[in-house]
């Protein structure tokens, strides 16, 4: 890593002409910006900071305002720092991380005209066994390599999926470039074509009874190996009731998604979907999912099935109009779903994605109005995280989990449909330091995607990064981030116990608990991405 800078954090990819340039300054003392032809353009008294409770460092949040395109310096005694401010200054980044997913495509080569350097052979080819009768064998191909690891996950997957297709729906115009992917030309936008591919792994995870595996991996992790050297046999593992739950409503926010390209594909995936709610109909006690005895791979179970067959009842009544499912969703609709989780565990966010910006107010009383009003209240608590932090992070101090990432893209996906919703300034402007964190604004002034920013992730826990034998990781693939809150031993002893949540991370290849990639990490900053990188 480069220096870090003493005296200024910033959005390390730029900053867009149009929107308030926000840096972090740390310590005291007048700040000037300076344009390329040396002029002062803002000269800013900056005060004896508070402390930031996450991070430790004396930092002050300083709103330089709207900025003409250009170079600038920033400018404290000795301390200088340039920044750029630019037209679709996130598009290369937005881009990358939709990218990033087909680096981890499963089941096929990726070929140098696609994946340059990181191409490789195809990978996980053998047909799988289910775990709970060895006897039964299906080829099952394609989807993501979930993370680091090379387990491929359906919950995980359908989260990923709907964060993409609503980025798209919502920003198409900040997320629908040519990638270079295999699919590219094809005359659907390559963010479409590259969320198909996990898709049509996704429907090949139900079983005949319509329930969804919770997931397609070996019996442990590999070790750091390339994919195609991971010859491992392996399995279908047991049903699980989240995954069905959040299969049936990403096939059914596909089908309305991809109906215009493809009809055949979309009633497929409905009729896939509405099988997955008639089993969950038919077995209505939740079962928790846990890893049969010997298997050592990601868990993604949850506590409880109700945010996940909450949003695949609001997904269902949007692809069919029945009255049956808007029933469904109205009781299942209670003040205890976490209307800002967007992840693995809790897909709350996402039915109010579905209610407030698709069904919009033919979803009545109890999905809009009500939803709607809850929803709201609930980011102003979003919205006060933000201001209670010194770099604007809307995270509690004490919330720096594995994954961090996650709750930071998801409050500003939250923020984001808030300003949606109310036209309000200053949500918008909040959820703009979420994605500067991401890419710089925070105290480890460290850009978290790969490839990206002059402080760059360069060791990830991502085992094709780390086997490849090439020094630059695998590109637009965000990390995890700080995590203090469920550490391995190995972080833990790496670090001193008094370091800060937010500078609990090491950008070394065995910290998974700091550093691993995960495609529900990228899709969230996706979202987050194509919103700030849509055209004025
Ligand atoms: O994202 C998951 C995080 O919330 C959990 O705390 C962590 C430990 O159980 O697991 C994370 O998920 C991992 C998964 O279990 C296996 N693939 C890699 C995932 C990212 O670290
Ligand atoms: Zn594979």
């Amino acid at each position: 890593m480069n220096q870090a800078t003493p005296a200024f954090r910033i959005d390390q990819e730029g900053y867009a002409a149009g929107l308030p340039v926000c840096t972090a300054v740390l310590g005291e003392g007048t700040v000037t910006l300076k344009n390329a032809a040396g002029e002062t353009v803002r000269s800013i008294a900056v005060n004896a900071p508070e402390t930031d409770p996450a991070s430790g460092d004396a930092v002050t949040l300083v709103d330089l305002g709207v900025l003409e395109s250009g170079e600038y310096e920033l400018e404290r005694g000795i301390d200088r720092r340039r920044l750029s401010v630019k037209p679709r200054a996130w598009n290369a980044v937005t881009h990358a991380l939709i990218k990033g997913l087909y680096f981890q495509r499963c089941g096929c080569g990726l070929s140098p005209e696609h994946a340059g350097v990181y191409a490789h052979p195809p990978c996980h080819t053998a047909p799988a066994a289910e775990w709970e009768d060895r006897s039964v064998r299906r080829r099952v191909t394609g989807g993501w390599h979930d993370a680091g690891d090379y387990g491929k996950y359906t919950g995980p997957g359908a989260v990923t999926v709907a964060h993409l297709l609503y980025a798209w729906k919502l920003f198409p115009r900040g997320c629908g470039e040519d990638l270079n992917i295999p699919e590219t030309g094809n005359g659907v936008p390559d963010i479409l074509n590259e969320a198909r591919f996990e898709l049509e792994w996704i429907l090949q995870m139900q079983r005949s009874d319509g329930a969804f595996h919770n997931k397609l991996t070996k019996s442990h992790f590999a070790p750091f190996i390339m994919p195609q050297d991971d010859l491992e046999p392996e399995y279908l593992m047991p049903v699980c009731w989240c995954a069905t739950a959040d299969a049936a409503a990403c096939l059914a926010l596909a089908y309305r998604v991809y109906r215009p390209f493809d009809e055949a594909f979309a009633n497929r995936m409905l009729l896939a979907a509405k099988r997955a709610w008639d089993w969950l109909q038919a077995h209505p006690d939740y079962v928790p999912f846990m890893n049969p005895e010997g298997v050592r791979t990601g868990w993604y179970g949850g506590r409880s099935d109700a945010s996940n067959r909450f949003w695949a009842a609001c997904e269902l009544y949007a692809a069919t109009g029945e009255p049956a499912y808007r029933q469904a969703a109205e009781q299942l609709y209670t003040p205890k779903i976490p209307l800002l989780e967007f992840g693995w565990m809790e897909v709350g966010g996402l039915g109010t994605l579905c209610c407030l910006f698709d069904l919009k107010e033919n979803a009545g009383d109890v999905l809009y109005t009500r939803l709607k009003e809850d929803f709201l209240r609930r980011c102003e608590k979003a919205l006060t995280l933000s201001k209670a932090s010194g770099y604007g992070t809307a995270l509690e101090p004490d919330r720096y989990v594995w994954g961090s990432i996650l709750p930071v893209m998801g409050n500003a996906m939250a923020m984001i449909m808030a300003s949606l919703l109310t036209g309000r300034q200053d949500m918008r402007d909040a959820a703009l330091l979420q994605w500067h964190y991401a890419l710089g604004m925070n105290a480890l002034d460290l850009c978290f995607v790969t490839g990206f920013g002059e402080r760059r992730v360069m060791h990830p826990h991502h085992r094709p990064s780390g086997a490849d034998g090439i020094e630059a990781p695998v590109p637009g693939l965000i990390s995890g981030g700080p995590n203090k809150l469920f550490c391995m031993p190995q972080t833990k002893e790496r670090l001193s116990p008094d370091t800060p949540p937010a500078k609990h991370y090491l950008d070394e290849t065995p910290s998974a608990d700091t550093n691993e990639i995960a495609i529900y990490w990228n899709s969230p900053a996706v979202f987050v991405g194509a919103y700030f990188n849509t055209p004025a």
